[in-house]
């Protein structure tokens, strides 16, 4: 199974990730503050799914022979709709109302509220279990598409993820491919510090997954990952853990510490976008 071949003239996937990082930026700037770190964070790893490795309609966001991609980390809802902007599932123009009464874009990811967003989300720990659920189902329905979920390094001191990865790998669910955020971060410190970020690809293993671990913020091996995760031949659910670097693009927000809720003030943000402009590679 492959996704579509790319349109002759069709952006990078560098360039997909600069403009994912650039409407994550749009929608920060209308509320001043936000998880705006960790969308600029997973952006590589965004445009990889969406523009590399998912199939989906951009005009159809229900069709039955979609991937899916839950997320399990409600708070990076900017992220997945800066991506959805991007594949053209949401308009561009919704931008301005992120976070507001009323909108498509509320800063929690609310299944029945955005088209393209799977599961709400806000509690965390839930993800990898109802992917397991998806997985399961979309078997029965002998679906060939893949169910993908992200979660994050702090959500692994969930003990609910690893419930969730224990069934996938009881169930044996090749239809499944875990995307792990690793930024060393959480609410209250360095993940590393706080939960505990040891031996994390063994963990998987042990339950029966497949797992990879990858700069997430390197375009070419985000693509041999997700090859390799929707290749592989053997019975297992797939994992592909990715280091990333929160509020990567912007070097001065990068410089941040305890970026987790990040205040940009109003003199920042076109400093942001400056900045982010310099590093644009396409
Ligand atoms: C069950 C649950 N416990 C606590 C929280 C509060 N909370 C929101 S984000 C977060 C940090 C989770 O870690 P991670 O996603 O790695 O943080 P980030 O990388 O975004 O800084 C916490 C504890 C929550 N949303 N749900
Ligand atoms: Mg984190």
């Amino acid at each position: 199974m492959s996704a579509s071949p790319p349109l002759a003239n069709a952006p990078s996937l560098a360039e997909r990730a600069y403009r994912i990082r650039r409407h994550a930026l749009r929608m920060g700037e209308v509320q001043g503050q936000g998880y705006i770190a960790q969308a600029l964070g997973i952006a590589d790893v965004l445009a990889v799914a969406y523009f590399h490795a998912m199939r989906y309609r951009p005009d159809d966001p229900e069709w039955e022979g979609r991937d899916r991609f839950l997320l399990s980390i409600g708070h990076y809802a900017i992220a997945l709709y800066a991506a959805l902007i991007e594949a053209g599932i949401i308009p561009d123009d919704e931008i301005d109302s992120y976070g507001a009464d009323g909108s498509r874009l509320p800063m929690s990811g609310m299944a029945s509220y955005t088209p393209g967003m799977e599961v709400s989300g806000g509690s965390l720990g839930h993800g990898v279990a109802l992917a397991v659920g998806f997985a399961l189902a979309m078997k029965r329905k002998k679906s060939d598409a893949f169910v993908y979920c992200l979660f994050s390094d702090g959500e692994c001191g969930e003990g609910s993820i690893w419930e969730g990865a224990s069934g996938a790998g009881h169930y044996k669910l090749d239809n499944l491919i875990g995307i792990v955020d690793v930024n060393n971060q959480q609410a209250d410190g360095p993940s590393s510090e706080v939960t505990g970020l040891e031996n994390l690809a063994d963990r998987f293993t042990a339950f029966g997954w497949h797992a990879q671990r990858v700069n997430g913020n390197d375009i070419e091996a985000l693509v041999a990952a997700f090859d390799t995760a929707r290749a592989l031949t053997e019975p297992k659910p797939r994992v592909i853990i990715c280091d990333t670097k929160m509020a990567k693009g912007v070097p001065f927000l990068e410089e941040r510490e305890r970026n987790h809720f990040l205040r940009v003030e109003p003199d920042e943000w076109q400093k942001a976008f400056v900045a982010l402009e310099a590093g644009r590679t396409a």
